[in-house]
């Protein structure tokens, strides 16, 4: 298995939960910018969207979405009883907050990449 991450980002939280798992797995640093992984491959091939985190198989298949990546792997390892079975009414309790997560961070990175964007335009931030 790989993560693909990069500094500072949401990858962050599927690599703790691998770390936390105990899981094995190679990791290859994304830049975000210019959508290249460390190894010089074009990450657009790796995930159409652009984004990490990206979990890849070793078949070669890929899983995106950090609340769906950290369930997958949560439930790979249930004796580190980081999540419910599926089907108990505490397992959506974990996805509200994941979902509510999520959607907070979004919203967070869209409001800096404006502040950001219009920093360089010299007008005043909010
Ligand atoms: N919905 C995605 C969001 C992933 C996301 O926003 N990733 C950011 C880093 S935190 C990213 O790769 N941004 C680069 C870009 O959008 O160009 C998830 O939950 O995994």
């Amino acid at each position: 298995m790989k993560l693909y991450f990069a500094p500072g980002a949401c990858s962050l939280s599927p690599h703790i939960v691998m770390r936390e798992v105990g899981a094995n797995f190679d990791l290859e640093q994304v830049n975000n910018q210019e959508k290249k992984t460390k190894s010089g491959a074009d990450y657009w091939t790796i995930n159409g969207k652009g984004q990490v985190p990206v979990l890849e198989f070793d078949n070669g298949e890929r899983l995106t979405e950090g609340p769906v990546i950290v369930q997958w792997i949560a439930d790979q390892y249930p004796a580190a009883g980081l999540v419910p079975p599926a089907g108990k009414p505490e397992r959506y309790r974990v996805q509200e907050w994941l979902n509510f997560i999520t959607i907070s961070h979004g919203r967070f990175m869209s409001r800096e990449a404006i502040c950001r964007s219009r920093r360089v335009r010299s007008m005043p931030t909010p």
